[in-house]
């Protein structure tokens, strides 16, 4: 077998830069090439799964490894746009390197290049049209996916090419600084911390930069010494420690009271590694609170709202600029009687109080809430990551799974494609195999991928899905009266533990709350045995929802 085509040059230095698996559906030569250097190949169902286990897989690891993501020109490029959608909307630094039309082709009407298709929803692509320029352009690939996270990366590369001889035999090699961090001005440092001191009432809302970062630490440290409330954004959830007591919780559509009650009364927001989106499943910002914001890369200052001081650079440096600051003198001004603890711990006592009957309801179908209690009841949140699904499991998931150590929830959704979770759980697996990885689904999401239960199970990729089903899509009544009146348009059916059994899953129903924990152990170590596992739940439509 020859291992001298551009394809294996390609594959060789992938591995080369640390990729272990390639994932995607073929055809595409890369997958014989990797596999010849012992690469594992995994091969989905479809491409948007594939691309969900890359963008998984690249959180997980805070984009310091990567899990190349392939599929052939034409319709596997064009299967990809979803996921591909979603990883843009949630910047997750992955490598797309679908095939593209051989170079005579690619003249043809009506064909349409995967680099082009793909320019609005990745932040660089390029095509490979000779050989030669292969080395480049993955350096310059390799360079943004690794060193500076924007989003997903795209490189098609011509079949033709793929298949082409190399000049010669060696290697693929290229060099390039990758991930570099750096501090602040010291000048807006001690402009933020000035500004953090004299604020009555200042609170810290930290996005997925501070996971990208590893600044748990860090972050701690600094509300603990100013006594700051930290929120997370939805991507940033775990990426402060929600039992902690200055923890608001994630700061999302819905979300615990903690969040709005510090919300109303702020008058400062430092915004720590978070560009400060909007979008629907994003709390907005109140409108009288001064922002500021600690960002490592200045494209990401002031896009969705007015922003008044910031610091450019790592926020885990930053943060420790500012710690440093405050041992040298620069300390927090008297707020007078505050206390910043009690307030939190007594509206999360009155909330929790409020929603404890719908988390421990006995109701049978059961409540997604009690199941959610439950699951969080159940792992080892030290070493369990847990991810929702679009719809409702997301809106009730949020609130209530309290996460205590970074990545414990994989928080996502600017474009909310459902079916997401189920890829993401498997990347995150790849990524931390000694963890339970859980991904929670309505029975719209699985209508999506369920198909991808077999490639869980047919590449060893144990993870623990769990559908609540509540035989339609939740909330849905409101956006379309008239055709749920005239023809049950909200309603979906399906068996789908006898779906997920026929792939090769253990699954199990649930059907009263009772028997939700035994079956939630049973699929615990059933996942610790290797084998994926499923619950399909059955649930009520739970309109009621946390938040204002
Ligand atoms: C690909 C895609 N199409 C449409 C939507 C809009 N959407 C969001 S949630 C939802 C229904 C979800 O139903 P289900 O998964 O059963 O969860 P439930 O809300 O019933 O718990 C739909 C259609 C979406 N998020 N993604
Ligand atoms: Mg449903």
């Amino acid at each position: 077998m020859s291992q001298n085509l551009v394809s294996d040059k390609i594959a060789g230095l992938l591995q080369q830069q640390g990729a272990e698996y390639i994932v995607g559906f073929p055809e595409n030569r890369l997958f014989n090439s990797a596999a010849a250097l012992g690469m594992r190949p995994i091969i989905t169902r479809t491409e948007r799964v594939a691309v969900n286990i890359a963008d998984g897989f690249a959180r997980m690891t805070n984009g310091e490894r990567f899990v190349p993501c392939v599929m052939q020109y034409g319709p596997g490029a064009e299967a990809a746009h979803a996921a591909v959608a979603q990883a843009f909307g949630d910047r997750s630094p992955i490598l797309l390197i679908p095939g593209e039309h051989a170079r005579a082709a690619q003249v043809h009407s009506p064909t349409v290049g995967a680099a082009e298709a793909y320019r609005a929803i990745t932040v660089w692509s390029a095509t490979v049209n000779e050989p030669e320029q292969g080395p480049g352009i993955f350096r310059r690939a390799l360079q943004q996916v690794l060193g500076a996270r924007r989003g997903p990366v795209l490189v098609a590369v011509a079949n033709d090419v793929l298949y082409a001889s190399a000049a010669d035999d060696r290697p693929w090699e290229v060099s390039y600084p990758g991930a570099r961090r750096s501090q602040a001005d010291p000048a807006d440092v001690d402009e933020t911390s000035s500004i953090l001191a004299a604020a009555t009432s200042p609170l810290i809302v930290a996005g997925q930069g501070v996971l990208y970062a590893e600044a748990t630490d860090e972050l701690v440290a600094l509300a603990e010494a100013l006594d700051l409330p930290v929120a997370t954004t939805l991507n940033g959830k775990s990426a402060f420690p929600e039992d902690h007591p200055l923890s608001l919780g994630a700061a999302a559509r819905t979300r615990p009271a903690t969040v709005d009650r510090a919300f109303e009364r702020a008058d400062v927001i430092l915004g720590v590694g978070t560009s400060f989106a909007r979008s629907l499943y994003i709390t907005p910002m109140p409108p009288e609170a001064r922002l500021g914001q600690i960002v490592s890369d200045p494209r990401d200052l002031a896009t969705g709202y007015d922003v008044g001081f910031a610091c450019i650079g790592d926020a885990k440096l930053v943060l420790r600029q500012l710690l440093e600051r405050l041992q040298n003198g620069a300390g927090r001004t008297d707020r007078g009687n505050d206390d910043v603890r009690a307030r939190i711990a007594s509206t999360r006592r009155e909330f929790d109080e409020a929603w404890r009957p719908r988390l421990t309801s006995d109701a049978a179908p059961l409540s997604p809430y009690r199941v959610v209690w439950e699951l969080m009841r159940t792992v080892d949140r030290q070493r369990t990551v847990v991810t929702h699904d679009a719809g409702h499991p997301r809106d009730q998931m949020v609130p209530f799974y309290e996460t205590v150590v970074p990545h414990g929830y994989l928080g996502w959704g600017k474009s909310t494609q459902l079916g997401t979770g189920l890829g993401l759980a498997m990347g995150a697996r790849l990524a931390r195999p000694d963890w339970l990885c859980v991904n929670v689904m309505g029975d719209a999401a699985f209508g999506m991928v369920g198909m991808d239960l077999e490639t869980a199970v047919r590449c060893r990729i144990p993870i623990l899905t769990i559908v609540l089903n509540n035989g339609l899509m939740g909330g849905y009544t409101e956006y379309m009266p008239e055709a749920v009146a005239r023809y049950d348009a909200h309603r979906l059916g399906g068996d789908y533990r006898g779906v997920a059994r026929a792939l090769g899953v253990h699954a199990e129903a649930v059907e009263h709350p009772d028997q939700l924990r035994a079956a939630l152990e049973r699929g615990i170590s059933c996942v610790a045995s290797g084998r994926p596992a499923l619950l399909e739940v059955m649930t009520h439509e739970e309109p009621t929802m946390a938040g204002p």
